[in-house]
């Protein structure tokens, strides 16, 4: 594997590239290896494989991957980067079938075909997340062959600390502060933990490969302001999304926060104001990557297209 570094993107083409690396070693790692232990029993290895291997944008893998590039020349950490990207997006796939179940948002629809607990059951639905959730560590620990130990429990931490400290809490409160009204600001701690947080784990996970990122606290913080910026901003424009697009654009169902009563900031501030605010996040977070010695401008690339994306 090689990295390219061009100094004028094309995004398109670069996040297409990247999705299919990611696709094609998901397919690697749930279709062909460890073949025995993803197969029984079929139907719970047959919900992972149909919510996780098929559809997805890939974004926080690829923000994972193009962090590597943009902090790391060598390709030596490359295919384990590639593992950890896969491990990140287990983690947000299996989120994605909680977040759709009954007790939760209840949506039939996802990434264009009926969500897991739709096409299986709902306890499969529950146990293929739970096996997603302790299968994407164990990639992080037992997939991956150049980095260190301590560079996996360092990327193991801020995984979990995503999921513990930001998705449970911030899914939690979404639940809470569904048709029950909160200000703007609890709206912005709701779309930080329950969306930004592994945005931004994303980021350093890939940094944490590239560098000793801990060391370098310039480049860390950078990365975390990054990360949580970029991560609100793509919940705005989600939360913009789910108003202006149709169910067949999104994949999944359209027009469900008005329905369901849901606090955000559209609904709050409208959306030319949310837009702004998105655009506004975005470039403060581009800022904060100005000072860093990067290899590429494939980030601030990638937040551009996070704000302007269609689905
Ligand atoms: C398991 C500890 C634990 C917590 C999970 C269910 C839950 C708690 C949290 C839900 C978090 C969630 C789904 C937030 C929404 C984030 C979001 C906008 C998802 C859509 O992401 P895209 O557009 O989807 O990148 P694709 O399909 O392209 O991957």
């Amino acid at each position: 594997m090689t990295i390219v570094i061009k100094s004028d993107i094309d995004i398109k083409e670069y996040l297409t590239k990247q999705k299919n690396l990611i696709d094609n070693h998901l397919k690697k790692i749930f279709e062909d290896d460890f073949e025995n232990n993803y197969q029984t029993p079929k139907e719970l290895w047959d919900a992972v494989r149909y919510s996780l291997v098929y559809g997805g944008k890939r974004l926080r893998g690829i923000l994972c991957l193009a962090t590597y590039e943009s902090l790391c020349k060598d390709p030596v950490f490359l295919n384990d980067c590639l593992t950890v990207a896969c491990a990140i997006e287990t983690l947000h796939a299996m989120s994605l079938i909680h977040d759709d179940l009954p007790s939760m948002d209840n949506d039939d629809l996802r990434r264009g075909k009926p969500s897991c607990h739709k096409a299986f059951s709902e306890s499969t639905a529950i146990l293929a997340g739970d096996a997603m959730l302790t299968t994407a560590f164990y990639l992080i620990c037992c997939g991956t062959n150049q980095i260190t130990n301590d560079k996996k429990v360092e990327i193991i931490k801020t995984l979990s600390d995503a999921f513990s400290f930001g998705l449970a809490p911030g899914q939690v409160l979404d639940l809470f502060y569904t048709n029950k009204d909160c200000d703007l600001k609890t709206i912005e701690n709701i779309y930080k933990l329950k969306t930004a947080e592994l945005i931004k784990a994303s980021i350093l996970s890939g940094g944490i490969i590239a560098q000793d990122i801990r060391k370098d606290k310039s480049i860390f913080n950078a990365l975390n302001l990054f990360g949580l910026k970029i991560g609100i901003a793509f919940q705005i424009i989600d939360d913009i999304l789910d108003i202006t697009s149709d169910t067949k654009t999104l994949g999944k169902t359209s027009g469900k926060d008005e329905k369901q009563k849901k606090q955000t900031y559209p609904q709050k501030v409208g959306i030319q104001e949310s837009k702004n605010i998105a655009k506004d996040l975005t470039s403060e977070a581009k800022s904060t990557l100005m000072k860093l010695p990067l290899h590429s401008k494939i980030l601030p690339s990638l937040a551009d297209y996070m704000i302007n994306r269609i689905n």
